[in-house]
């Protein structure tokens, strides 16, 4: 047992490098599901549940997984994540003792890993909290909406306009699903390999307006209109300031995973009580 130290919290006996095995297994168990891997629905649930932190009130983030409960789940940008927490419980029954918060977040470094990008250093600290610390609505970003309100939504979170470019990055992997967000299709063909594609698609290629269904409109690359923009990725790409690391991270996938890599873990672990004796994890990937 322990030696007395005089800290109420136990240390937890938690394989997290099989955690994340388990984890990577589960990635491709269903090829019929989008494009074949869970792995851009799991990070998009990472990027969620600690994307809501403002830094001056200092709540939201990753830390309580509040995500779990109403209001929160139910705010419409959480459309569709109910799959990626429904997965997430089949890896909770097997390591009950770990947190939601450190098993979401644990996820999306698995997902970005085994899908070929950066390793992200993670560590365990997360404590699960109650309803009672959902994030009011309106904390994650609009996609309809301007630079100007991403900026905004970054700021408040700590971030600078560098990060959030290397941040938009993460639109590499998955897709826009008209039942979640109204919004259609992959950013570029290859939705389930990481890697500065995004970049290159956005700096490169003629977008035009497509108007859709719902009475929403997205921009689609001229020559396969499969593949989209957001209304807000094109307002940012117009801006001079956002306009120069999109072109930065296109030209140099190497600066992006490195800078990647550090604004990823800084985003899972904004509000998280560390203690700071904490292990620094660099997972090994399942093909390593
Ligand atoms: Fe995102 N994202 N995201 N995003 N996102 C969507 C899907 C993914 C915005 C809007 C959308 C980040 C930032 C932004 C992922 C990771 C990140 C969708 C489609 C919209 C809309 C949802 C659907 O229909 O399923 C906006 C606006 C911003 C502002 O900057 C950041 C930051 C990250 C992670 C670092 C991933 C991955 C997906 C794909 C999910 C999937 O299911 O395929």
């Amino acid at each position: 047992s322990a030696p007395a130290t005089g800290k109420t919290e136990k240390k937890k006996n938690i394989d997290y490098q099989q955690v994340y095995n388990d984890i990577a297994e589960m990635l491709d168990e269903d090829s019929d599901y989008d494009d074949g891997s869970y792995g851009p629905v799991l990070v998009r649930l990472a990027w969620h549940a600690s994307g809501t932190y403002d830094k001056d009130t200092k709540t939201g983030g990753s830390n309580g997984a509040t995500m779990r409960f109403a209001p929160e789940s139910k705010h419409a940008a959480n459309n569709g994540l109910a799959i990626a927490r429904d997965l997430m419980e089949k890896i909770h029954a097997k390591y009950p003792e770990i947190s939601y918060g450190d098993l979401w977040t644990l996820a999306g470094v698995c997902a970005v890993q085994e899908l070929g990008g950066p390793t992200i250093p993670w560590r365990s600290g997360r404590e699960d909290a109650f309803e009672t610390s959902c994030t009011p609505d309106g904390r994650l970003p609009d996609a309809g909406k301007k630079e100007d309100h991403i900026r905004d939504i970054f700021y408040r979170m700590g971030f600078n306009d560098q990060e959030i470019v290397a941040l938009a990055g993460a639109h590499a992997l998955g897709r826009c699903h008209p039942d979640r967000s109204g919004f259609e299709g992959p950013w570029q063909e290859a939705p389930t390999v990481f890697s500065n594609e995004y970049f290159k698609a956005i700096s490169t290629r003629k977008w035009v307006k497509k108007d859709l269904k719902n009475g929403g409109w997205q921009w689609v690359d001229k020559n396969n209109t499969d593949v989209m923009m957001l209304p807000a990725e094109i307002a940012m790409y117009n801006d001079k300031e956002f306009k120069k690391y999109f072109d930065l991270y296109a030209k140099d996938e190497d600066k992006f995973f490195k800078d990647f890599a550090a604004v990823f873990q800084k985003l899972l672990e904004l509000g998280v009580p560390f203690k700071g004796d904490e292990k620094v994890y660099h997972f090994k990937r399942t093909t390593e």
